[in-house]
């Protein structure tokens, strides 16, 4: 017999649809995913020229550029990442992109700002940073790292006047606020806000490797940068990885 009184009972509960952003978010883990160590160079002139796009991780020794790279890729050491600041010491490509066929670099930079090192070698390694971000022909975006604790210091200003006239070109340019799990909500609010207004048009978003927060919007980000001439991704069943 039918149940006439019940609708529920006969009518089947609809399944919760996957929003759009996920299915992005999850093609963009998943290709964040295949990074393989490509190779490190002491100096610019050894990195090798490369066609596909660079994206470069840039900030204050200690920020947690290569924790950030780890944290994306989901590698415990594909960077190294240190307590001790200067850890990375060498300019490191990665490279990005399935079935073994490199569509993107991700590059991990020293840090400047570490007040231990010796002021001629500070200032040869500013040199040799602004070179390869004025220089490097397929550098797509920049992803400069920033505590928010410390907020933009003189030499993050310095490194925004220098790479302005190359996002002015089409450069993109991505803020990271990382260490978010040091912050309460309100400041890291305000601190977005103000880091907004600082950062010249470029993204701004907050992050933090020990909570997880922001990871995928970072990983879209940095997958639509790299494939600008495909359409949004829409993930397989085969292609997500597992939610975070
Ligand atoms: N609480 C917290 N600590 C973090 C986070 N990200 C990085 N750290 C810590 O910050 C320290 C520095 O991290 P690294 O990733 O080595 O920093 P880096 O910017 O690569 O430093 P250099 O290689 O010296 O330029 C390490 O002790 C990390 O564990 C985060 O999101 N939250
Ligand atoms: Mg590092």
């Amino acid at each position: 017999m039918t149940n006439t009184q019940n609708p529920k009972a006969t009518t089947p509960t609809p399944k919760p649809t996957t929003p759009p952003e996920k299915s992005a978010a999850a093609v963009a883990l998943g290709w964040l995913h295949t990074a393989r160590f490509l190779t490190t160079a002491p100096q610019l002139h050894f990195l090798p020229e490369l066609d596909v796009p660079e994206i470069a991780f840039v900030g204050r020794s200690n920020a947690g550029k290569s924790t950030c790279i780890n944290t994306l890729t989901q590698q415990k050491q594909l960077a190294f990442a240190s307590k001790k600041p200067g850890r990375t010491q060498h300019i490191n490509l990665f490279s990005l992109g399935k079935q073994g066929v490199t569509d993107a670099v991700l590059t991990d930079l020293p840090g400047y700002g570490y007040a231990a090192v010796p002021k001629q070698d500070k200032i040869r390694w500013q040199q040799v940073m602004a070179n390869y971000l004025v220089t490097r022909k397929n550098l797509k975006a920049i992803v400069l790292m920033c505590d928010p604790r410390h907020g933009m210091t003189e030499l993050d200003e310095i490194l925004l006047d220098v790479i302005r006239p190359r996002v002015a070109e089409g450069l993109k340019f991505l803020v990271i606020l990382t260490k978010a799990d040091k912050l309460t909500r309100s400041e890291g609010a305000k601190v977005l806000s103000i880091t907004k207004l600082q950062a010249g048009g470029g993204e701004v978003r907050l992050f933090s490797a020990t909570k997880r927060t922001g990871i995928e919007d970072v990983a879209t980000l940095l997958w639509d940068w790299a494939h600008p001439d495909l359409p949004a991704p829409v993930a397989t069943a085969a292609e997500a990885p597992a939610a975070q």
